[in-house]
């Protein structure tokens, strides 16, 4: 169990300050942090000591509701400000490629786990479970076992083997194994594989088996992709996870990868989640993305938020499902722009590690509220005649951002507000709250927005003081 920790900082975006401290599941006020920072005085860079800071990481919130939240890393990245965002904001990582039988045995008997083992090695530095992905798997194996020709009871061999050898060597290290990974077809057939070809369905109790007979520990997962929402697919994974469970065969959980295109979260996720965890499984979303048609902009970026919101939310709504791993946290690091041309954007940083609107839907969704520290309001009348005046607010950050706000300010002397724009308004008796419209609530680092509107007065018109929440 990891006590306390050091790392470097990046310069922009959540878990950008050096911390020592004991994590705390809670939000770190700012003077707790310029503590922390002058404890660790040779870190300190420019920004160290922003305002973003007091942004409670992910994992703390994470652990807070009793979930994981986990991404998809590459091991040559770890360093730098990748390596401290996934160490600091994750508490669980997944090998995106590392483990993939062509990764790890690319000529027969000859073995390379070197990314593998770094990737276990920083997970466990950094007190983060390891989701081991993927043993069975009909895409990037190795050509000498795709271009074989193999008889069942070779085939049953090579199996047995290569999760034995696999997950033997990481025995008592992996959280989870997706042991058998995209087993069927979009209308609930099973896909034709090497593993069905030669083994039939079978091949996936005999897989199942074989890892818990190397790894007793660790939980055994079946993994697909558009089976997170209730439709063939899914019933068809369904059905073989009540038979497996029917029939004695180690099915801990499944694993539903959430590859989604923006504003397309299916709206039965949560029920599917339930229907999974009703048969006595785990869940977990094992490899979220939301890709959007590029160039992103605000309204884009406002949707993705909602997306990973939703996604997350229906996570923390259901106990068995255990958390929420993102296919890569930053957009430099992500597999959809080269898939899909086109598209992109499709993780919760932007290229430059600068958290996006996602970022802070996932934090939302795990109980996280925003940080206003470091951006400010200000209140301006900009015309006045003898019944009415017109306001603006600008609400401006720096060395923070906002992805969405609300201004909040208490009338001194009888002001009514009588429309607004690019905000909408609330007057309750003096008091006043403006939510942001749906394409300006993210105020980046360095920038701002602003918003106005129309009120009366009389006898006096006195500026009052905006508050941000
Ligand atoms: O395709 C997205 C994911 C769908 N579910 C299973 C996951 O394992 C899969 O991950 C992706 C990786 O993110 C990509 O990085 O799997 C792809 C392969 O199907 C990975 O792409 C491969 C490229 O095809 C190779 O050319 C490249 O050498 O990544 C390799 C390492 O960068």
């Amino acid at each position: 169990m990891r006590t306390s920790r050091t790392f470097t900082t990046p310069r922009t975006g959540p878990g950008a300050v050096p911390r020592t401290a004991p994590r705390t599941p809670f939000r770190v006020r700012l003077s707790a942090v310029l503590a922390a920072v002058a404890t660790v005085g040779a870190l300190v860079t420019a920004g160290a000591s922003t305002a973003q800071a007091a942004d409670t990481p992910l994992r703390d919130l994470a652990a807070a509701k009793g979930k994981v939240i986990g991404t998809a890393v590459t091991g040559s990245k770890l360093t730098g400000t990748y390596g401290d965002l996934a160490g600091a904001q994750f508490s669980a990582l997944t090998p995106g490629n590392a483990m993939k039988w062509g990764s790890v045995e690319p000529t027969q008997g000859t073995f390379n786990w070197t990314e593998a083992d770094q990737i276990v090695a920083f997970a466990e530095a950094h007190g983060q479970q390891v989701r081991g992905h993927t043993l069975v798997w009909h895409s990037q194996n190795p050509s000498w076992l795709t271009n074989g020709t193999w008889t069942p009871a070779q085939l049953s061999t090579l199996l047995n083997d290569h999760i034995a050898t696999e997950a033997g060597r990481y025995k008592g290290r992996i959280a989870a194994w997706d042991v058998v990974n995209e087993p069927f077809n979009e209308d609930g057939t099973y896909r034709s594989t090497l593993w069905y070809n030669g083994l039939g369905s079978g091949y996936i109790a005999q897989a199942l088996t074989a890892a818990r007979a190397a790894d007793p520990a660790a939980e055994l997962y079946i993994n697909d992709y558009n089976v997170e929402g209730v439709n063939a697919k899914s019933t068809a994974l369904y059905n073989l996870v009540k038979s497996l469970k029917d029939s004695g065969v180690p099915i801990d959980g499944v694993g539903l990868q959430a590859h989604l295109i923006l504003g397309q979260v299916p709206s039965t996720l949560q029920q599917n989640i339930q229907r999974f965890a009703d048969l006595g499984v785990d869940v977990a979303i094992t490899e979220l993305d939301v890709r959007m048609a590029l160039p992103s902009d605000s309204t884009k970026l406002a949707q993705q938020k909602a997306d990973f919101k939703a996604v997350t939310a229906a996570c923390v709504a259901v106990t068995r499902c255990a958390g929420v791993t993102v296919w890569g946290f930053t957009d430099s690091d992500s597999w959809v722009d080269s898939t899909f041309p086109g598209y992109g954007a499709a993780t919760p940083y932007d290229a430059n590690y600068a958290p996006k609107p996602a970022y802070y839907g996932i934090a939302e969704a795990l109980g996280g509220t925003q940080s206003t520290e470091g951006c400010a309001a200000t209140y301006a009348i900009t015309n006045q005649w003898n019944s009415g005046f017109t306001g603006q607010v600008t609400i401006a950050c720096s060395g923070a951002a906002l992805s969405s706000w609300h201004a909040n300010w208490t009338f001194g002397s009888g002001q009514v507000i009588t429309n607004a724009w690019n905000a909408t308004c609330t007057q309750s008796g003096a008091a006043v709250s403006c939510a942001n419209a749906s394409y300006n609530g993210t105020v980046p680092d360095g920038g701002s927005v602003s918003f106005g509107f129309n009120a009366s007065w009389s006898g006096s018109n006195t500026a009052p003081t905006v508050t941000l929440s």
